[in-house]
């Protein structure tokens, strides 16, 4: 073991990340997961000296890849690595080396050889409509992909808004019928929604498997209630403004300097969970609140259209 924690700390000092650091965003992360602080060694552990690596395969299906590329291009440098070495990555097609008809060979030999054991982790929608003919990868629907692979996986993790409810893909008119997994395959899945969705709630929830043994619990559209178990409005730092109706009816307005309440200009903060304000992006830098831009609403089901026309109150 300690031979293990010192390989892993010489690691990441040759990536220019000290021992501090890393016990930094352990720290972040088990307070984002919403546990006390006697879990911060646990949590360090879990990446130091991880007891196992539960395979995954990971599917993209509709969307952009801008959920791979927020936890993979992470701000802190070595979270990319720290989610690569908890997780034995069986198939991505982002980032792994084999293409064509070996892809398609080492997606089948994982999941023969991990049959009831691997973690599905899914990025984009299901097309529905068409037999599910409006996407395909190697030939075979999107529908049927999905399907054969959550059917053998221990759990599947949908991340990212297209996965979870649908995104952009099921705004109208929607010609290709699509749909979140859940509902596209009747199936149960952990929802980390989000476009794209916070990386430290992936991680979170892959940290909370590994170290209770289970996964968090959830609310009742699927997603981890350490992350998504209040609104923005409800943590957002420009609720004062709210209160004292000093809303920003302009852009670029005096107002808007003055970090008043964007309300007006469409924020859709009061009917949206997530944790956005606390967890912030791009290694706690900034949300789009603080940036001055209003929520709109991205990780909730019919994030688009329950949301649009965005800038405007309804
Ligand atoms: Fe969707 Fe993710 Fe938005 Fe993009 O994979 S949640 S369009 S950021 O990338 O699925
Ligand atoms: Fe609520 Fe949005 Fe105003 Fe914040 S900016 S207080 S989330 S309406
Ligand atoms: Fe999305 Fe609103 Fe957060 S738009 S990123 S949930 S502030």
């Amino acid at each position: 073991m300690e031979k293990e924690h010192k390989e892993f700390y010489e690691r990441l000092e040759k990536k220019g990340v000290s021992r501090r650091d890393f016990m930094r965003y352990c720290t972040f992360l088990t307070a984002t997961m919403g546990l006390s602080s006697s879990f911060i060694p646990g949590v360090a552990e879990v990446f130091a000296a991880p007891k196992q690596r539960p395979p995954v395969i990971w599917l993209h299906l509709a969307e952009c890849t801008g959920c791979s590329e927020s936890l993979l291009r992470s701000q802190y440098p070595y979270v990319d690595d720290l989610v690569l070495e908890v997780l034995s990555v069986e198939y991505h097609e982002t980032i792994m080396a084999a293409a064509g008809h070996q892809a398609e060979d080492n997606l089948h030999a994982a999941m023969s050889k991990y049959a009831g054991k691997f973690i599905c982790v899914i990025e984009g929608a299901v097309g529905t409509a068409f037999e599910g003919g409006y996407g395909k990868v190697g030939g075979r629907t999107f529908l049927e992909i999905a399907k054969e692979v959550t059917s053998k996986a221990a759990a599947t993790i949908c991340i990212g808004a297209c996965s979870t409810y649908g995104g952009i893909q099921a705004a109208k008119p929607n010609p290709g019928g699509f749909k979140g997994v859940g509902d596209a395959l009747g199936i149960k899945t952990v929802n980390i929604a989000g476009c794209p969705p916070n990386p430290i709630n992936f991680v979170g929830t892959v940290v909370n498997y590994l170290l209770l043994g289970k996964l968090p619990e959830l609310d009742d559209l699927g997603r981890p209630m350490f992350a998504y178990g209040k609104s923005i409005h409800d943590q957002c730092p420009r609720r004062s403004h709210f209160e004292n109706e000093e809303f920003v009816e302009t852009f670029g307005s005096e107002e808007a300097a003055l970090g008043y309440c964007l309300y007006k200009v469409g924020c859709r903060g009061p009917e949206t969970y997530n944790n956005c304000p606390i967890a912030k992006f791009n290694d706690g830098t900034s949300w789009p609140i603080e940036a001055g831009h209003p929520c709109i609403g991205c990780s909730e089901p019919e994030f688009w259209d329950k949301f649009t026309p965005f800038f405007e109150e309804i």
